[in-house]
């Protein structure tokens, strides 16, 4: 008898309807009469898997057998949110699937709601690592994302009584079809013990690790499909496990939490997402989730490779590993370990080869936010790594004395911060072991040279290079916004499917009248479906005809949600001062969640909800003005959201927000931008015209230069009765009869420090918004500006960024020189 070989499956709804029938009865156990809608959900997900796994395997041999190097993209979080749909659109069978659902009076859009959305992340990084991941299958860069299998990923967030309440997450509950575990990848990952060094006759001396307490890292896969298929990568994502599950002999004794005492230590790893994304959890369990990833992942690419090469000397001619941000900066001196300890190399050569295997990408300036570690802390608990890291600082030193450098820029080079307690700077660390460093937007390239790595640029100027972010049109455009997709197909023909630039094409419609109404009443249609949800979640009923102005993103004070919600406090001010004047509707719509311990955020999130509940009371600016705060703003919000919106807020104070991406999937879907020159705002500015995107505010170097004229907010406020009368009416308790005191601080910061600028940039915010409100009026020119972001924006897609990633860093993927 031969051996049989899959068939590979047809795509026709009849075999799918047959299909999921199967699943539904044989991997299910029900029939269609006793099926509910989740058990459709999993029959579905399970039929579009088997066609995804087609194509997986194929990849895989496909990338093993031409020896291609592989990127690995190293990433503490992935947030991906729901699967089925993006697999479904980018398999080409969104048709076939619904028809054999009919079949059994399934809805597809129904069922796919269900799906829970994995939230591995907490905001722009994790999402931007979800783009990439995508956007490698579809330009068919091989690659694997490495990152934690979260038990609880980011907190749901509820509003009580206006206040943030934060709630368990909890995705896994009913299992994941998406994911495969591979028992046969897993690894120990050390922590604790001692070095001891080792000196065997005939041998160079040697230090050996020998950690005091092991935790077993296992693989959990997940298949990443690109566009048609093409390409299918991988997903592994680390699971922590105890080698000793239970202590039987506590057990017996009657011991009985102890018994599970180091089990539960060793899963409590991987069990919950840090929810902290713009300032450092600092505890010592971020640190050990840092190294337990990094080293699995080390361990899993030595491995692969030694079983391909049989040797280790060609890695970086095969393998590029990426570091997205400091998280598994810690693979620097792993990777030195596993080479010089366990494989034998000499320290020049391993530092050649870690240098050339690793990229680093830094996404935030914010001094709170960039990493270090207690050395006591990093000694304890990875003793070796600890001694390697001394070892490059030394090293790095020397060049950097060397080439003349003087006493105080050595100090902002060394590895070792010695003013704050010592500390590890994992910055410096990532950096000096990389040989490509990247910024993700030009403005923030620029300013990581002239401010965190000024000196690091200095010593090794070659190194730094920008690489400007991008969202993938498949999820952001055609899954998010599919009556656009049909029109735009409609207009222009399919291509800009296959290739995203050719919605340049539809420039030279902005001025049709006919195809601005159409265009304009697919964003109706959008609008009408976010009402529906707020009128659902929240009962508030908005009017889909007046502008949806929307700000969602995490809650930050640098991104300045107060300073737009004292706008609507001045704007609902004004309409009820002078009804007269021909105000334009507006309804102002916020989400986002805050850092548990961010008072500040809380404080912001608290005040849009006050300002909401006596606005949205108000009869006197009823159909002029409504506030709106959607609870849990997560990824699957965001596909209803971005197509909603007319006006987008991308208003963070200069210099601060590294690129942002939200700017970037609302453009695409045709809403204007209100914003500062911040981050790739800057970059759509040059794409779009400045005809097309609302400019307003201080510059990044402005906000330098007044931050060391040590600026106050004082007399800005007293000049402006606008500004002074809606922080006064927050301050009087306005919004907050109850709690007359909520607000003191946030708005006496204003007057005495205002490091965020926003009584700085009030007068010009305010100004941008009116400027917005005459435009309104004139429908035609909002169309056309609409239309042409839309557009302009094709530059901004993620596959742009992965080519250039592949082409000037990783040296991967289509068209890479042979290695
Ligand atoms: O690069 C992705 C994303 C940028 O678009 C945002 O501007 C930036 O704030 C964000 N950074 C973080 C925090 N990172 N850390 N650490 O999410 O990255």
């Amino acid at each position: 008898l031969m051996a049989p070989t899959p068939q590979r499956r047809q795509n026709d709804s009849a075999t799918f309807a047959s299909e999921i029938l199967e699943k539904l009865t044989y991997a299910i156990g029900k029939n269609p009469a006793a099926a509910r809608r989740h058990d459709w959900l999993e029959a579905t997900t399970l039929a579009v898997r088997d066609r995804i796994i087609d194509h997986w395997l194929e990849s895989n041999q496909k990338t093993t057998e031409s020896g291609e190097k592989r990127v690995c993209y190293l990433s503490m979080e992935f947030l991906i949110g729901r699967l089925l749909r993006d697999a479904i659109s980018n398999l080409g069978l969104t048709q076939s699937v619904t028809e054999a659902l009919a079949v059994y009076d399934v809805e597809l859009d129904m069922i796919e709601l269900l799906e829970p959305d994995a939230a591995l992340g907490n905001g722009g990084l994790g999402r931007l690592a979800a783009c990439f991941m995508e956007s490698m299958a579809s330009t068919g860069v091989p690659a694997f994302g490495y990152g934690i299998r979260y038990v609880h990923g980011f907190f749901r967030q509820e509003v009580v009584d206006g206040e943030q309440v934060e709630l368990p997450e909890n995705w896994l509950m009913h299992g994941n079809p998406w994911e495969f575990e591979r028992r046969e990848n897993s690894y120990e990952i050390g922590f604790g013990g001692k070095v001891a060094a080792i000196d065997e006759p005939g041998k160079p001396p040697r230090q050996i690790w020998r950690p005091g307490e092991r935790v077993l890292a296992v693989a959990y896969d997940t298949p990443i499909v690109g566009w048609r298929g093409n390409h299918v990568n991988t997903l592994r994502l680390w699971s922590a496990q105890s080698l000793d599950p239970i202590l039987l002999d506590a057990f017996n004794s009657g011991d009985h939490i102890g018994a599970l005492r180091e089990a539960n230590k060793a899963e409590a790893i991987t069990r919950v997402l840090y929810p902290a994304d713009s300032h450092q959890a600092g505890q010592e369990l971020r640190l050990r989730q840092e190294y337990f990833f990094s080293s699995a992942s080390l361990q899993d690419i030595i491995r692969r490779h030694l079983k391909a090469y049989g040797t280790l000397h060609n890695l970086s001619d095969k393998v590029a590993i990426q570091l997205n941000d400091t998280h598994p900066a810690v693979s620097v001196a792993e990777l030195m370990r596993l080479l010089i300890d366990v494989h034998g190399f000499a320290w020049d050569e391993a530092w050649t080869i870690t240098q050339a295997t690793f990229s680093y990408t830094n996404h935030t300036l914010l001094p709170e936010a960039l990493e270090t570690w207690p050395i006591h802390l990093f000694e304890r608990l990875l003793p070796r790594q600890m001694q390697i890291i001394y070892a490059i600082n030394a090293q790095t030193i020397r060049e950097a004395t060397q080439k003349g450098l003087d006493g105080g820029k050595i100090t902002a080079i060394s590895l070792i911060d010695e003013n704050n307690g010592r500390r590890v700077r994992m910055g410096q660390l990532a950096f000096v072991g990389s040989h490509a460093i990247n910024g993700v937007s030009a403005l923030h390239t620029e300013l990581m040279k002239e401010t965190v790595f000024h000196s690091l640029h200095e010593l090794y100027p070659s190194r730094i290079q920008n690489k400007t972010n991008g969202v993938t049109p498949r999820r952001w455009l055609m899954q998010a916004n599919p009556g656009l997709t049909a029109l735009v197909t409609d207009a222009i023909g399919p291509a800009f499917l296959d290739n995203v630039e050719k919605l340049a094409d539809l420039d030279a419609l902005a001025t049709d009248a006919a195809f601005r109404e159409k265009f304009m009443a697919v964003k109706l249609e959008n609008k009408q479906r976010l009402a529906k949800v707020i009128e659902e979640r929240l009962a508030i009923s908005v009017d889909p005809g007046a502008m949806f102005d929307i700000q969602v993103k995490r809650i930050h004070e640098y991104k300045r949600q107060f300073l737009n919600i004292i706008e609507a406090i001045a704007l609902y001010d004004q309409i009820r001062s002078h009804p007269e004047r021909n105000w334009q509707p507006r309804v102002k719509i916020f989400g986002g969640k805050a850092a548990p311990s961010y008072a500040q955020a809380k404080e912001i999130i608290h005040l849009i909800n006050d300002v909401a509940r006596v606005v949205n009371a108000d009869p006197s600016v009823q159909n002029l003005l409504k506030v709106v705060f959607i609870p849990n703003y997560n990824v699957s919000l965001a596909e209803i959201i971005m197509p909603a919106a007319d006006l987008s807020e991308q208003i963070s104070t200069a210099g601060l927000e590294a690129s942002g991406t939200g700017n970037m999937k609302f453009a695409l879907n045709g809403a204007l931008t209100i914003g500062t020159l911040d981050g790739a705002n800057v970059e759509m500015l040059e794409h779009l015209g400045e005809e097309n995107i609302y400019i307003f505010g201080l510059t990044a170097a402005e906000v330098a230069a007044r931050r060391r004229e040590a600026h106050s907010g004082r007399s800005i406020i007293e000049n402006s009765r606008l500004l002074r009368e809606a922080l006064d009416s927050i301050v009087k308790g306005v919004f907050s009869p109850d709690g007359q005191e909520r607000y003191a601080s946030l708005v006496s910061n204003l007057y005495n420090n205002d490091w965020w600028m926003i009584a700085a940039d009030f007068e010009a915010y305010w100004q941008t918004q009116r400027k917005l409100d005459d435009l309104w009026q004139d429908t035609p020119s909002w169309g056309e500006k609409a239309v042409r972001n839309t557009a302009r924006m094709s530059w901004f897609s993620s596959d742009r960024s992965i080519r250039e990633y592949a082409k000037d860093i990783w040296r991967a993927g289509p068209g890479a020189p042979a290695s």
